[in-house]
């Protein structure tokens, strides 16, 4: 909608802010305000508003300049930030200007933050992870650095088909990003391949191919905008554009080889969740980032310090995972070669200033490369391993281990095929190894990291995570927060876990009566949401029960459809009962490559056609299948869920995210003592919370000791009609045989322990529909998960790494 001055809402006279972004919409947007389109002014609003983050942001720079303090350093192979224009209006406390600024041109707020892309520059959780960091860095005024990669390519753009998945490639960049910065000064050679040659008392790398690294900086802005903090993503170029002489000669294509070579680092996000890609490019993709960042960190320090051996002191690398752990060999490459720094010195340098975050303990996820192909494109990092290797291995020799010990705390995996353990590189080149909940941390202890545990007791340590209650509170459900600040004030918004206040009120008639106004108005317009996008209707007085997350086998959204299925043949045989209305809602992107979550995509889709359009459920069970789930959407959905989906296998989800922003949004959570549920649940209380199924241990218990699904399938008449109908077509007449696999699966190992754990999970779910009846009851729990999860908030996270990692505050 262009804005027509003559039909604008008169309003008083132009804010400065107002004129300013006028002058930018026709100075750097080049529009006149008079045909300004939608997109113009959603450019020139932000170009507006960046003008006031930058001066902070200069204020910040040279503030820690000044102070000569410790900077901390996020490698991360993503950051899922979705959009920035509300959260940096928020932050920095311009919103209503904004929102009066636009009004004046008979423009909407909403509608204009609808014109952003999210930079959706991660998978899931880990990705969201470190967004939500970045923003507490700031907020807690801690002078920091996100490095990572700027993808051309985000998270791919999943289109349901008839069903099925299907990927389309996203391109944010489209129309330009406004919030970035290009630092053609800030661009460092990166090496590949090649040969290393012994020289005097060192050696020389001398690579067979080079691209370079250009910095590409967003400004993060941190709570009430008292720090702006720099996410610094690299893209990558050739040396030479083109090859005049392939050129000349005729070879248009091969001239441009090396280009495609250098787009081809920075073209695409890898769409793998909590799994490995295993490709060459991945590789390239890691070290290319992160050596890239070691060159900066160790540029920037060199330039203020002066001395490299303090780098320490100045300096803390975190690696959110192992995607950037060949950052511990690269660190000592700059250390030994290009700074002459003995071994061991080096050695104690590395470790002084890297931690390792591990956020996964499927063994199918841990990192690991072929030692032939790490070698070939890294050789000297390959050497450096094994001089680290040797050390490390003369330790546990020296510490008593036997053979399996050391096998196990070796660098390389010696069975099969030799390759590179990129999480034992992580650990032995950090002085911090954190787990990111509780449980999980326990777990590595026993279980992946035992042997290296054993040898460096001190390392492991727990960071539970969290989640910036900025954006997934303040600025996802200002209904919400206007609710909370009548109640309690206004402290818990720089203070979340002063939430607790609202505890003394939680059986307070007229505050549950007022969050459920605000829960309904939110599923109101969720309902409006997908009426437009799916055309399905959605009764907002039903309970809104939602799984929305990665699609994963342990993460068991297939439990959730054998339960759908289950309660739609009950109410069916049932109708005289009262069933309480449901509504089902799942969204989630699977792998490209992963069979099993693209059948269950289109299982579930197959379902919600069957239920949704049988007249004899009359209503009370619906299944919505949202697709593109994403950071944008989630914002629209959580704050209108009334039951939150934890349910993976225990043991299996490390800690998992949205459990706690659903929690702060008022939803009751159905979950396992997986991750950090069990954290949740000692917080909100048992009787505020809805658990059920098997423990991690009693998982582990039952797997060693020879697990049969057929019993427990032939025990239960629920779950095996539910099992049948998927296996026999029932949700498939056009393809009978389409799920045969799929439900064989769970018949034949059922690995992720659907069929244990139904009764408890079908249980669980009833009771949940006896507490739904019981009104007041729900809003008094609902109240109390929102005061009892402040502690999840990153703030705390931060603080933690910050005191107990970084030596930061
Ligand atoms: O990291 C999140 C946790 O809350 C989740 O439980 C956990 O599953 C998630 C390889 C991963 N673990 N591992 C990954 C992502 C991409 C990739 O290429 C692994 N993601 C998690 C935050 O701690």
């Amino acid at each position: 909608m262009a804005a027509d001055p003559v039909s604008a809402p008169s309003s008083p006279a132009p804010s400065e802010f107002d004129q300013h972004i006028v002058r930018v919409l026709r100075h750097r947007v080049g529009k006149d305000e008079r045909a300004a389109k939608q997109h113009d002014w959603y450019a020139a609003s932000i170009y507006a508003l960046r003008d006031q983050i930058i001066d902070r942001w200069i204020a910040s720079t040279r503030r820690t300049y000044d102070e000569g303090g410790k900077r901390v350093y996020y490698l991360s192979m993503e950051f899922l930030i979705g959009r920035l224009l509300r959260d940096a209006l928020s932050n920095m406390g311009m919103t209503r200007e904004m929102e009066s600024a636009l009004a004046a041109h008979g423009l909407d707020l909403a509608a204009i933050e609808e014109q952003e892309p999210d930079a959706a520059l991660g998978n899931g959780g880990l990705g969201r992870l470190a967004a939500c960091f970045m923003e507490s860095l700031a907020t807690l005024d801690i002078p920091a650095y996100g490095y990572g990669i700027r993808y051309v390519n985000g998270m791919f753009r999943q289109r349901i088909d008839d069903g099925w998945q299907v990927e389309l490639p996203e391109t944010w960049l489209a129309h330009g990003n406004p919030w970035e910065f290009e630092r053609v000064e800030s661009t460092y050679r990166i090496g590949f391949g090649g040969a290393v040659e012994a020289e005097g008392d060192g050696v020389i790398w001398s690579p067979a191919e080079e691209v370079e690294a250009t910095a590409v900086d967003t400004p993060v802005v941190g709570w009430r905008g008292k720090r702006v903090n720099t996410l610094r993503l690299w893209t990558a170029s050739p040396l030479d554009p083109i090859r005049l002489d392939a050129f000349n000669a005729g070879d248009h294509i091969g001239a441009l080889e090396e280009q495609v070579r250098a787009d081809s680092l920075v073209r695409v996000l890898y769409p793998a969740d909590s799994s490995p890609a295993g490709q060459e490019l991945r590789l390239r993709q890691e070290y290319f980032f992160t050596a890239a960042s070691v060159q900066d960190i160790v540029r920037r320090h060199v330039q203020y310090e002066g001395d490299i051996r303090t780098l320490p002191e100045k300096a803390a690398i975190q690696l959110n995972d192992t995607h950037p752990s060949v950052a511990v060999a690269e660190l000592m490459r700059v250390l030994v070669d290009a700074h002459g720094l003995e071994f061991n010195e080096a050695w104690e340098i590395c470790k002084q200033t890297i931690s390792y975050t591990n956020h996964t303990l499927l063994p199918e996820a841990l990192e690991t490369w072929p030692l032939p192909l790490f070698e070939r494109l890294l050789p000297r990092h390959m050497q450096i391993i094994y001089a680290i290797n040797s050390r490390i291995l003369r330790e546990a020799c020296k510490a008593g281990c036997d053979d399996d010990q050391i096998s196990a705390i070796s660098l390389i995996d010696e069975g099969g095929e030799r390759r590179v353990r990129m999480a034992n590189l992580a650990f032995v080149g950090a002085h911090s190894v954190n787990g990111v909940a509780a449980l999980h941390t326990e777990l590595m202890k026993e279980t992946v990291f035992a042997d290296l545990h054993a040898l460096y007791p001190a390392r492991i340590n727990n960071k539970t995570n969290g989640v910036t209650p900025r954006r997934w509170l303040q600025q996802c459900n200002p209904g919400l927060t206007g609710v909370i600040r009548d109640a309690i004030g206004d402290a818990f918004l720089d203070d979340a876990e002063k939430l607790s206040d609202l505890n003394a009120m939680a059986g307070d008639a007229a505050l549950g009566e007022r969050v459920h106004e605000v829960k309904r108005a939110n599923k109101v317009a969720l309902a409006e949401y997908i009426k437009k996008t799916m055309g399905i209707r959605l009764d907002p007085d039903a309970m809104f029960d939602v799984q929305i997350k990665r699609i994963h086998e342990y993460k068991r959204q297939l439990l959730n459809l054998i339960e759908t299925v289950a309660l739609y043949d009950q109410i069916r045989s049932h109708p005289e009962r009262d069933w309480v209305p449901r509504v089902k809602i799942f969204g989630g992107k699977a792998a490209s490559s992963y069979h099993n979550a693209k059948l269950i995509i289109k299982l579930a889709n197959d379902i919600a056609k069957r239920v949704n359009s049988d007249p004899s459920v009359g209503g009370l069970l619906k299944v919505v299948f949202v697709p593109n789930y994403n950071v944008s959407l989630a914002e629209k959905i959580i704050p209108a869920a009334d039951l939150s989906e934890q349910i993976s296998t225990a043991g299996m989800e490390a800690s998992g995210t949205g459990n706690m922003k659903f929690a702060l949004n008022g939803a009751l959570t159905i979950g396992t003592l997986d991750g950090a549920n069990v954290e949740i649940k000692d917080h909100v209380g048992n009787e505020n919370i809805v658990i059920f199924g098997l423990t991690a241990e009693e998982v582990a218990h039952k797997r060693a000791s020879g697990y049969d699904p057929r019993q427990i399938i032939e025990s239960s008449r629920e779950l095996g009609q539910a099992l049948s109908a998927i296996a026999s077509g029932v949700f498939s007449p056009d393809d009978r045989n389409r799920y045969a696999g799929l439900v064989g699966g769970i018949y034949d190992h059922d690995w992720f322990m659907c069929a244990a754990d139904f009764n408890s999970y079908a249980a669980a779910q009833r009771s949940v529909d006896a507490r739904w009846e019981d009104q007041a009851g729900w809003r008094a729990a609902a109240i109390r998960n929102i005061a009892n999860v402040g502690w999840f908030s990153s703030d705390r996270t931060i603080g933690e790494y910050a005191r107990e990692i970084w030596n930061v505050l």
